[in-house]
């Protein structure tokens, strides 16, 4: 999630100094950046990802940044050795949309892979023992009881250098693996809506698409009803609400429409890729099985 101290955890692990971390309520990192370090002795690769509930990406563009990312990495034959996943213990509650957003990452992650998952807990000195004692119980039994279940491991992180790379050491023997959306988009040749992770986020934007519909019938109602009663401060703060409403129904068409054009664009490129391999077999007289 965004804020949960992504960046500010590599800067620790790897002890640099000019990683943009966020200090306001607005979301920080906006692309994906690698940062190299060496670990025991050994080359350490950090891949620092924006995160979900982004203030200024969508869900479907950073999962499509995430995408973008790992296939390239596939067919470069580069592999992970773990996923960091980090929670702020702070946060009082853990809200719809951040459980789904739970469910698209074990989806992209893939089952067998869980092993590889360490889920985090951040933020530590914001809250009582207490405090962060219940709220860790219930993430462990509630919304973390399936990748527990997948053999994922758990820990506490504080924001010390030592604790960064004692979590990051703790993945560093894994045998290197694919995510799942990976094998899905580079050896099944699926476009992105089609993966596991993409499907999720499809039915999001499906559901976010008629809730948005519904909210802004609403709204127009109560704008009209205002701008019969005459009150022009109330009526210009609804006309100000409403363009940004329409803004985010705007952003949702056009994220399920790249979406699609992404999936026609696959296929496109299979059938071309297809019809030369046919092209080349036929020009060496061999025949054809499909
Ligand atoms: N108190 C406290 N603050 C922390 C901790 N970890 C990170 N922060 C602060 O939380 C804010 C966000 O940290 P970032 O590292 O930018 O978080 P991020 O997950 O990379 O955020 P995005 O790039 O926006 O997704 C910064 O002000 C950090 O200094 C922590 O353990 N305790
Ligand atoms: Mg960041």
């Amino acid at each position: 999630m965004t804020g949960s101290g992504k960046t500010t955890f590599i800067a620790n692990a790897t002890g640099r100094t000019d990683l943009k971390i966020g200090h306001n309520l607005t979301s920080c990192t906006q692309e994906i950046q690698i940062i190299e370090t060496v670990l025991d002795g050994r080359t350490v690769r950090f891949v620092d990802t924006p995160g979900f509930s982004d203030t200024y990406l969508s869900d479907t563009e950073v999962l499509e940044m995430i995408a973008d990312y790992l296939s390239a990495g596939y067919s470069k034959e580069m592999r992970l050795s773990g996923i960091i996943y980090l929670h702020p213990i702070s946060d009082n509650r853990v809200t719809h949309h951040a459980t789904k957003n739970l469910d698209m990452f074990r989806k992209l992650t893939g089952e067998k892979n869980l092993k590889n998952v360490i889920l985090a807990t951040s933020m530590w000195d914001k809250v009582t023992p207490e405090e962060g004692l219940n709220r860790e119980l219930e993430l462990k039994n509630k919304f973390w009881s399936i990748f527990i279940a997948f053999g994922a491991q758990y820990c506490r992180q504080n924001t010390s250098a030592k604790s960064a790379k004692q979590i990051a050491s703790m993945l560093m023997d894994n045998e290197p693996f694919y995510l799942e959306l990976q094998e899905e988009m580079g050896k099944d040749n699926k476009a992105l809506k089609d993966t596991a992770a993409g499907r999720e986020i499809m039915s999001q934007l499906s559901l976010l698409k008629e809730q948005q519909q519904r909210e802004l019938t609403e709204m127009k109602e109560m704008l009209l009803r205002t701008a019969a009663e005459e009150n022009k401060a109330a009526l210009a703060a609804l006309e100000e609400h409403y363009k940004k409403m329409m803004y985010g129904m705007e952003k949702t068409i056009s994220d399920e429409r790249r979406m699609n054009e992404e999936a026609a664009r696959s296929s496109d490129e299979k059938i071309k890729e297809l019809t030369e391999r046919i092209h080349k077999l036929e020009k060496k007289g061999s025949c054809v099985v499909m």
